[in-house]
């Protein structure tokens, strides 16, 4: 049983304040002895050589051709890796696989919400990816052109990654909780010419007919020439237009059932990945192949300690986030896992759903998010004890920081006490993850990402002058490349330098992040420091949500911001100035909810709404985000003198306190 002896709840609170006195976890000896990785000079030899390092990673993938050069960086910040190298990633993550022998090795144990269970092996997908591979040459796409997905959590979603990848086909997959109008974007802005969908998604119980909504929205997309519906819901009377729409399960039986893996450049396109930014619309992040499955491959294996005979690995995150692709797709199928794949929510059809398939699939690895943990904790340690994990044997945390709290009721309560627990930072640009433990060498501190992978450079730099922080607060900073690294922001290269490479020179990426380095070189990751708002681990803008509240008729101004929340990490708080004498009311925060589910997606509806007079500005005209901050978390206001009408912040104070 998990969580040994928890006892009673008040108990458990009283364990986990004195776990929180010690202050660093060594791997567990049991633990050490098995690992991958044991010894701790793997640190100073790659950090010695590594360029020599990642290359020795790279020769674990199967390549057509070898690479000339392994890292090109004679135009930064446009770094290339292995150079001359042809290889395809599809063929890495299935044909070699097959050709070893393990083609009936499970891939993934899909566990749908009304209880299906669909075992895929790996011939499985080798073979329905070479079929769909060929439907979408057949519906003519070419290397080079870009293809949509916007799938639930079925294998199919990895299907159709996988036929583009082996074709040469960039795959932009928007995230099945994004609108319709979200899809519209990505698929205009990526010029895609066919769009993969599904007849409905299921979500509690309830189906969402998704092909509907996306013909409201699609049909004056011009690019698009193809629908591509697969049949997942069982929705009758799904609407399909003639010479557009296509059934994914008809253009797969008339298709060619061999389609041979494209030798492929190391730096062809991989996949676009939107992402939010600073301002409203997001950026196209692009991944190519070799580095991108090598930096995956690799952190696969080390990270999570990766024995692929043994292993059943799960990634509770959704394939639509870059934490699906690196570490649901191209990491652990090229590194022959078996993994879990979950259709639904934590919660249904009961809150020990997560427990039930760890329990019945017998999970060795637990990767997912801190905002998932919480809400466990949330519910109680009962649940989880009413199940067998002891096959658990390593957890994992991505998407945001994780509070020390958290960290220690995963330990304890999910873990066992017996697993260690790698808190993983990186971010759809970095591809694969960068700062880590890893559970054979590295202790840990609770809260702390600890160190960087074998082969990644992170400092902490002054934010005054870029230089080195030793032991302090400051600015995340990737001070070398890596081979995962993005390579541009889709069609908007002057950004792309902008963004990342503006504020301390070319060869210097700038995370985003603000992060403290303590005296052992550990970092602590604080959070963001352009206006992205981290919703339990999903990235938004603050521009992008205002452009959407203020298209409702009634809103003359909205200023949102990220206000701590004890579940999601933090929450989407909405300062919104209506037009002329409008009042707001309940209706009007339902409608304004509304509109921006609408426009980008149901999770970036705000959790509050302040109406507000007027909203603090500086003289130029910038509002200052960090006095709403201070006022929708109840702190003493900051420095108010910059604000061209300070009056402002008196009367939006008054305006809390009678909402409250
Ligand atoms: C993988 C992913 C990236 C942003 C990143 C940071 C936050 C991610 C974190 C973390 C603290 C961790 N973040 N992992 N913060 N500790 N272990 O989430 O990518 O969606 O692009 O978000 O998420 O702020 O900059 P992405």
């Amino acid at each position: 049983m998990a969580g040994t002896a928890a006892g009673d709840g008040e108990t458990l609170e009283r364990e986990l304040d004195e776990m929180l006195e010690i202050e660093r976890f060594d791997p567990p000896e049991e633990f050490r002895r098995q690992a991958l990785l044991s010894d701790p000079a793997i640190y100073e030899q790659a950090a010695a050589d590594p360029q020599g390092w990642w290359a020795g990673q790279a020769e674990a993938l199967h390549w057509f051709e070898p690479w000339e050069t392994v890292l090109d960086d004679s135009d930064p910040p446009f770094y290339k890796w292995f150079t001359g190298g042809k290889l395809n990633a599809s063929y890495n993550c299935l044909d070699r696989h097959v050709e070893a022998g393990i083609g009936d090795r499970v891939a993934y144990h899909w566990r749908g919400e009304e209880g299906e269970r669909r075992d895929v092996t790996y011939a499985d997908l080798h073979r329905d990816v070479q079929r769909f591979a060929n439907a979408l040459k057949d519906l003519g796409v070419r290397q080079g052109d870009v293809v949509g997905i916007y799938l639930p959590m079925i294998p199919e979603v990895v299907v159709a990654m996988l036929a583009c990848a082996r074709i040469g086909a960039p795959h932009n997959v928007v995230f099945g909780g994004f609108s319709a109008e979200s899809v519209k974007e990505r698929m205009e802005f990526s010029e895609a010419k066919v769009l993969i969908t599904v007849d409905g998604a299921r979500r509690k119980g309830k189906t969402a007919p998704i092909k509907a909504s996306v013909d409201e929205v699609m049909g004056d997309l011009d690019s698009l020439k193809t629908v591509v519906v697969v049949r997942h819901a069982g929705l009758d009377g799904v609407p399909m237009s003639d010479g557009r729409d296509v059934w994914y399960d008809e253009v797969c039986a008339a298709a060619d059932p061999v389609c041979p893996a494209e030798p492929l450049d190391a730096e062809h396109p991989l996949f676009i990945l939107y992402t939010s930014g600073s301002t409203a619309s997001p950026k196209g992040i692009l991944h190519t192949t070799g580095g991108y499955l090598t930096g995956v491959s690799t952190t696969h294996r080390h990270v999570f300690d990766l024995k692929p005979e043994s292993d059943v690995y799960w990634c509770a995150a959704d394939v639509g986030w870059i934490t699906g692709h690196s570490y649901i797709v191209y990491g652990p199928l090229a590194n022959g896992a078996t993994s879990v794949m979950w259709e639904g929510a934590p919660d249904y059809p009961h809150r020990g759903i997560w427990w039930e398939v760890a329990q019945e699939t017998r999970a060795t690895i637990l990767y997912a998010a801190p905002t998932a943990i919480r809400t466990f904790m949330k519910w109680g340690h009962e649940i989880p004890e009413g199940y067998d994990l002891s096959a658990l044997r390593l957890l994992g945390s991505v998407g945001e920081p994780i509070n020390p709290k958290a960290w220690l009721w995963y330990h304890k309560v999910i873990g066992g006490g017996r697993c260690p627990i790698v808190d993983t930072w990186w971010q759809t640009e970095t591809g694969a993850i960068m700062i880590t433990p890893l559970p054979g060498i590295t202790s840990t501190k609770p809260g702390s990402a600890t160190r960087p992978f074998p082969g990644v450079f992170a400092e902490v730099v002054s934010e005054a002058d870029g230089t080195p922080v030793e032991s302090g607060q400051g600015l995340l900073v990737l001070t070398q490349p890596w081979p995962s690294m993005l390579r541009t922001l889709y069609k908007e290269h002057d950004r792309f330098v902008e963004t990342y490479f503006a504020r301390f020179g070319k060869e210097t990426y700038l995370v985003g992040d603000a992060a403290r380095a303590d005296r052992d070189g550990y970092f602590w990751i604080i959070g963001r420091i352009d206006d992205v708002v981290n919703v339990s681990g999903h990235r938004l803008s603050t521009a992008e949500v205002e452009s959407a509240i203020v298209a409702h008729e009634k809103v003359a101004e909205a200023a949102v911001i990220g206000q701590s929340d004890d579940d999601t990490g933090q929450a989407i708080a909405a300062f919104v100035t209506l037009n002329g004498e409008i009042e707001g009311t309940d209706e009007l925060v339902a409608e304004i909810g509304a509109v921006v589910a609408e426009r980008i997606g149901k999770f970036a509806r705000p959790k509050r709404i302040i109406w507000a007079d007027d909203l603090p500005k500086t003289r130029s005209g910038k509002i200052m985000r960090r006095l709403l901050r201070d006022i929708a978390e109840g702190r003493a206001l900051g420095d108010v003198t910059t604000l061209r009408d300070p009056s402002v912040m008196a009367a939006l104070e008054s305006q809390i306190q009678d909402a409250e």
